[in-house]
């Protein structure tokens, strides 16, 4: 898979922006590594699957062969961290979630989404914001693979959310009737928004 197979229009939405910056962030030139327990460690592909289930009219597991069979994307976005850096300028490239619609039917009144990580990491969110224009599965970054630390083989990237949402190492997505809190969202590690709007400032869950 060449980085160069995505289609020619890079989709890019936040970056139109005049202050590329959100309230309380600083930029970074580098680009830290953060996440919680190791980094899993993939030894060939064959027994890796991405599976779709909850709320959805029928479950689907696509196989890393079937996962690269998909139409590629690539996106130009930005990304904060909650711990208030920024990395500006970064091009992902792999799957537009999108894509996925084809393939999987969310029920309507399902508009909540668990992302299932390796090591049990787990991230909801809204399914409108999953499903945004510039949302992607990504296996490339700035032309290359993702090195295993940033998420290799496949992490999700939600560019108008913060960063903890674009779990690395994905599985699996479930879908929800109701909101639930993942891993960083949960009251023991931290309570982290349920949605995470940088712009606004969603850091914390509401305490009551
Ligand atoms: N599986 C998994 N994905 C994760 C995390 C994690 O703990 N586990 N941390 C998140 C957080 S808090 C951030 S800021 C970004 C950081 O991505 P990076 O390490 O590629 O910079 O990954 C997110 N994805
Ligand atoms: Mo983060």
């Amino acid at each position: 898979m060449k980085a160069n197979d995505a289609n020619d229009a890079i989709i890019s939405t936040d970056t139109g922006r005049s202050n590329r910056i959100p309230p309380g962030q600083v930029q970074t030139r580098k680009w830290p590594i953060l996440h919680a327990g190791t980094t899993p460690d993939y030894g060939d592909l064959s027994g890796w699957d991405l599976y779709f289930f909850g709320a959805v009219e029928s479950k689907l597991r696509l196989t890393w062969a079937e996962f690269s069979k998909l139409p590629r994307v690539a996106v130009f976005a930005d990304m904060h961290c909650v711990t208030r850096w920024s990395k500006l300028d970064n091009t992902w490239e792999g799957v537009a979630t999108k894509e996925l619609l084809h393939w999987i039917k969310p029920n309507a009144n399902a508009p909540f989404a668990m992302i299932h990580c390796e090591q049990g990491f787990t991230t909801n969110l809204p399914v409108a914001d999953l499903f945004g224009d510039d949302c992607l599965l990504a296996t490339h970054h700035n032309g290359a693979p993702l090195e295993p630390d940033h998420g290799y083989p496949l992490r999700l990237v939600i560019p108008k959310l913060y960063a903890w949402k674009s779990a690395k190492w994905v599985r699996g997505i479930e879908f929800m009737a109701h909101d639930q809190p993942g891993f960083w969202e949960s009251w023991e590690n931290g309570g982290y928004h349920m949605r995470g709007d940088p712009w606004v400032e969603e850091r914390f869950r509401e305490s009551s």
